[in-house]
């Protein structure tokens, strides 16, 4: 259910703005304070894996806040 209606609010969003608008506490769907290779995908279906990739950092595999804010202003 939560999904749903995640998934219709980022298809309204996404009209009036770019996909990579969307905060990092959106990404981060499970709210475990990371946003994981999954999780950045769908949040930023126009951003490529690999530049999802390259925005972690630190290589952990997940993206801090700084590290998806740093992609999603790019
Ligand atoms: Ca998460
Ligand atoms: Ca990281």
């Amino acid at each position: 259910m939560k999904k749903l209606l995640l998934a219709m609010g980022l298809s309204t969003f996404s009209m009036a703005a770019s996909a990579a608008m969307v905060d990092f506490n959106t990404a981060d769907a499970d709210g475990n304070g990371a946003v994981t290779m999954e999780e950045a995908a769908a949040a930023l279906p126009e951003v490529s894996p690999d530049a999802v990739a390259a925005a972690d950092s630190n290589g952990d595999g997940v993206l801090t806040v700084a590290e998806y804010e740093a992609l999603a202003s790019q």
